[in-house]
């Protein structure tokens, strides 16, 4: 099989790093033992060089022969199709799973999004803070119940939501222990240890290479 391509930005400052959301992509593909290759867009030209893979100049997108995907959530359903090991084959399984990814982007990041973005600017106390806290306590009746959020097993349902949830400054008031437990099982995942590794280095060698007047 090709190698699918994950794109993402060449550079990005130290900030997001750990956290641009092509690690996913990364995550999921080494979770399935699919192969892929990373390809970059030029951060500084995020407004306008890469609009017509991404309409809102984000990353990352995904290529996988004729299929190109932006959005996060539907690339990694794509290579959920590509994967067992991500989603199961059964109706009931694939429907879980189905729901879960897309409670993680619609019901969960929707509110600890704006949230974190309004925190990082100094108002932590603001008006979505108990929208948040009330979601989060949802989510913490039902992963008090079971190790894994869908189809009884790890699947790509669970790349998003730990992707999601293991932003600490989220999760840093309540007392939430099954979804601290969940979030360290989940990231204890080797897949996602290697991907996050290979973010890192993708930009520290960035860094290198515009210091040394590589760019
Ligand atoms: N809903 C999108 C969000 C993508 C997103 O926020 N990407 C960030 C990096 S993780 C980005 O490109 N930020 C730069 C910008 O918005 O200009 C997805 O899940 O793919």
């Amino acid at each position: 099989m090709e190698p699918v391509t994950i794109w993402t930005y060449d550079w990005v400052p130290a900030g997001p790093r750990g956290f641009v959301r092509d690690l996913r992509l990364r995550w999921a593909c080494r979770e399935a033992g699919l192969t892929y290759t990373v390809a970059t867009v030029r951060f500084e030209d995020r407004e306008t060089g890469h609009l017509d893979r991404q309409p809102f100049g984000q990353v990352p997108f995904l290529e996988d022969g004729e299929v190109r995907l932006f959005e996060s959530g539907a690339a990694l359903l794509h290579l959920a199709e590509r994967s067992e090991v991500l989603m199961p084959r059964d109706p009931a399984g694939r429907a879980d799973v189905l729901q879960w990814t897309i409670a993680a982007l619609n019901s969960v990041e929707l509110v600890t999004l704006p949230w974190w973005y309004l925190a990082i600017r100094g108002d932590a106390d603001n008006g979505v803070t108990g929208w948040m806290a009330q979601r989060l306590d949802h989510l913490e009746r039902e992963l008090a119940q079971r190790d894994w959020l869908a189809a009884g097993r790890f699947t790509v349902a669970d790349i998003v939501m730990a992707d999601v949830l293991r932003v600490k400054r989220v999760r840093a008031f309540g007392s939430r222990p099954a979804t601290e437990a969940y979030v360290a099982r989940v990231t204890a995942r080797p897949a996602f240890a290697a991907a996050l590794a290979e973010q890192m280095e993708h930009f520290e060698t960035a860094d290198r290479a515009r210091a040394t007047g590589g760019d």
